[in-house]
C-alpha cells in the first residue's frame, strides 16, 4: 500500500498512464474458475453482511459466477450510472498516478488472477480484489464522490508530505470499513468482502474494537497489512464519510504534526465505542 517498493516507470508494453489492455481473451479456464469459486464463496455470504449499495452494485454490474468479467462490459454500465471506469494496470502503481486515476474517476484494477492455492491471502491486489471488492461500491452515486474525492486529497496529501496519514483514511474507510444500517453493522471495505474469514471477523468475532468513524482519530491511526484489523470504525453514513473528505485538510494535516498516534488496538476516552473488543485474536498472535 506505500508503493514504495513499486517501480517508478511503467514496464514495457504499459501507457505512460500505466494502463494496459485487460486482455480478456487471454484468460484460460483455471483463471475463470477461480474467480467462480471466489465469487461463490463471497456472494452468499454477503447477503446479510454487506451493505445493500455493495450488493445493489454486485447485482447491477452482473458479476456473477461466470467467470472474470470484461471490463468492457462493466464500463458500459458503470459509466452510465456514476460516470467511473475501470482501467487494468499490471499490480501496484506508483502513489500518484493511482490518485490521478481515482480523481479522473478510473479505478486502476490489477488483470491477473490468484492460483487456486492462493484463494485466501496474497500479497498484490488481484482482479477478485479489486473487481469484486472495490467496483460494486462505485455504483452508488455518494461512493463514487468520495472515491473521486480521496484522489484529490491524495495529490494535495502527496505535495505536502502528508500521505501516510491520508493512506491510513483509505484503509480504514475504503479497504476495511463498516457501516451502520438500520439491520444491524455492514460491510463496505473492499479489502474485508473480497476476504472469506474477515467478512466474519470483522462482524461477528468478539476479538476486534468496533468504533465510530473520527476522521482526525482515523488519521491517527496505524493499520495492519497482514492481518485481520484490530479496530474497525464504523461509519454512520456515506453522506457523512463524503462530507467528512470535502473539507479542508490542511488544517487538519497541520493539527496531526502535534499528535501521537493512537497504537493499534487501543481505545481512548474521546472514542465512540459500538464494541470494546476482547482483542483476544491479536494477543493469542502476539503471544507466539
Ligand atoms: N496501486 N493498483 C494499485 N492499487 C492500490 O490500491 C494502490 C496502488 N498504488 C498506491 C496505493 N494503492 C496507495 O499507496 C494509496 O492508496 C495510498
Ligand atoms: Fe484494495
Amino acid at each position: 500500500m506505500d508503493g514504495s517498493s513499486t517501480p517508478l516507470k511503467p514496464p514495457p508494453g504499459a501507457a505512460a498512464d500505466w494502463t494496459i489492455d485487460q486482455g480478456w481473451r487471454n484468460y484460460c479456464d483455471q483463471d475463470h474458475q477461480v474467480w467462480t469459486t471466489l465469487y461463490e464463496r463471497q456472494a452468499g455470504m454477503l447477503q446479510n453482511r454487506a451493505c445493500e449499495p455493495f450488493l445493489r452494485g454486485l447485482d447491477a454490474l452482473d458479476l456473477h459466477g461466470d467467470g472474470i468479467p470484461d471490463f468492457a462490459r462493466i464500463n458500459a454500465e458503470l459509466e452510465r450510472l456514476t460516470g467511473w471506469q475501470v482501467v487494468a494496470v499490471p499490480g501496484l502503481v506508483p502513489d500518484d498516478v493511482f490518485f490521478e486515476h481515482l480523481a479522473h474517476r478510473r479505478f486502476p484494477a490489477g488483470r491477473f488472477i490468484r492460483t487456486p492455492d492462493q484463494l485466501d491471502y496474497l500479497q498484490e491486489p488481484d482482479v477478485f480484489h479489486d473487481v469484486f471488492g472495490h467496483v460494486p461500491m462505485l455504483t452508488d452515486p455518494v461512493f463514487a464522490d468520495y472515491m473521486a474525492a480521496y484522489g484529490r486529497g491524495g495529490m494535495r496529501a502527496l505535495s505536502k508530505g502528508h500521505l501516510a496519514h491520508l493512506a491510513r483514511l483509505y484503509w480504514h474507510t475504503v479497504e476495511f470499513g463498516l457501516m451502520k444500517t438500520d439491520a444491524g453493522l455492514r460491510i463496505y471495505g473492499a479489502g474485508i468482502v473480497s476476504s472469506r474469514a474477515e467478512s466474519v471477523f470483522c462482524l461477528d468475532d468478539p476479538s476486534p474494537h468496533r468504533l465510530d468513524f473520527d476522521l482526525m482519530r482515523v488519521m491517527r491511526t496505524p493499520y495492519r497489512i497482514d492481518d485481520f484489523q484490530p479496530t474497525y470504525f464504523v461509519i454512520p453514513s456515506l453522506e457523512e464519510l463524503l462530507a467528512a473528505s470535502l473539507q479542508d485538510f490542511e488544517p487538519l494535516y497541520a493539527r496531526l504534526e502535534g499528535l501521537e498516534d493512537i497504537p493499534i488496538g487501543e481505545v481512548t476516552g474521546d472514542d465512540g465505542v459500538i464494541h470494546r473488543g476482547a482483542q483476544t485474536y491479536h494477543e493469542a498472535r502476539n503471544a507466539i
